[in-house]
């Protein structure tokens, strides 16, 4: 059957943005005059909860941090503080396309393939990491755009790629997903989707058995080899 439609996951696999995660949670402690920092061995283990608010939560439950009690009522005003934090990093250009990934989206728009996105993440971090890695025109290139609380359960759950097809009105057989973790390779595959992994700095670590593909990143990705050239003749 031919290729229809690429969905990518965005955090680890568009771009490396979770160091940039992780600096604005900080910041965001610091500003609520938290005694908290993140380092990178605590926020990769961190990390296996997907969500930030979600996250903050495992957080205070696992590593019951002091005054955490007290953030328990505070957690989405926390996070929308961090999220504010975080566009301001993007926005300063500090988020740059990982390898491959601005080529391979315009071979697709090329191809005639539709472009979707489901991520855990919140919409507003897609659209600025969109706006500033591609131009005000980014988050216009894709079809379908499926993002942080827009779906019940979060990765490792299927419910945001099945939310993304949904949009994209395409069937899972004729879609391609990008992933970076575990938790989004599990969450593709329990959509149906065939998934290529490229593992991120946080994620090397991982198992990424059910994967159709497993690369260090996406330069020189060939659609070809995926149905996408059938995509092209179906549609002469
Ligand atoms: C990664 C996540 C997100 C980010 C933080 O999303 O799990 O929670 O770490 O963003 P994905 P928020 O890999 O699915 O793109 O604080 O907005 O959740
Ligand atoms: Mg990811």
């Amino acid at each position: 059957m031919s290729l229809a439609a690429l969905i990518f996951d965005v955090d680890g696999t568009l771009a490396e943005t979770e160091e940039l995660h992780r600096r604005a949670f900080n910041e965001t402690f610091e500003a609520f005059g938290l005694p908290w920092c993140w380092d990178r061995p605590l926020y990769r283990r961190l990390l296996d909860v997907t969500g930030g608010k979600e996250r903050l939560r495992s957080f205070i439950d696992t590593e019951v941090p002091p005054g955490g009690e007290a953030v328990l009522d505070r957690i989405a005003q926390l996070h929308a503080a961090k999220t504010t934090c975080y566009a301001e990093l993007v926005e300063a250009g500090e988020a740059v396309l990982r390898p491959g990934v601005g080529e391979l989206l315009e071979d697709a728009r090329r191809s005639g393939l539709s472009l979707g996105i489901a991520t855990t993440t919140n919409p507003a971090n897609v659209d600025s990491l969109l706006r500033a890695t591609l131009g005000a025109g980014g988050p216009r290139m894709f079809q379908a755009i499926a993002a942080g609380d827009e779906a019940a359960h979060k990765k490792p759950a299927p419910d945001i790629y099945r939310l993304a097809l949904q949009r994209l009105g395409i069937e899972a057989g004729r879609c391609l997903a990008f992933e970076d973790s575990r938790n989004g390779l599990d969450a593709a595959l329990g959509a149906g989707l065939s998934t290529i992994v490229t593992p991120s700095v946080y994620t090397e670590h991982q198992d990424f058995s059910g994967a159709l593909e497993v690369r260090r990143d996406l330069a020189g990705f060939r659609l070809e080899r995926y149905g996408a050239g059938q995509a092209r003749r179906s549609r002469a």
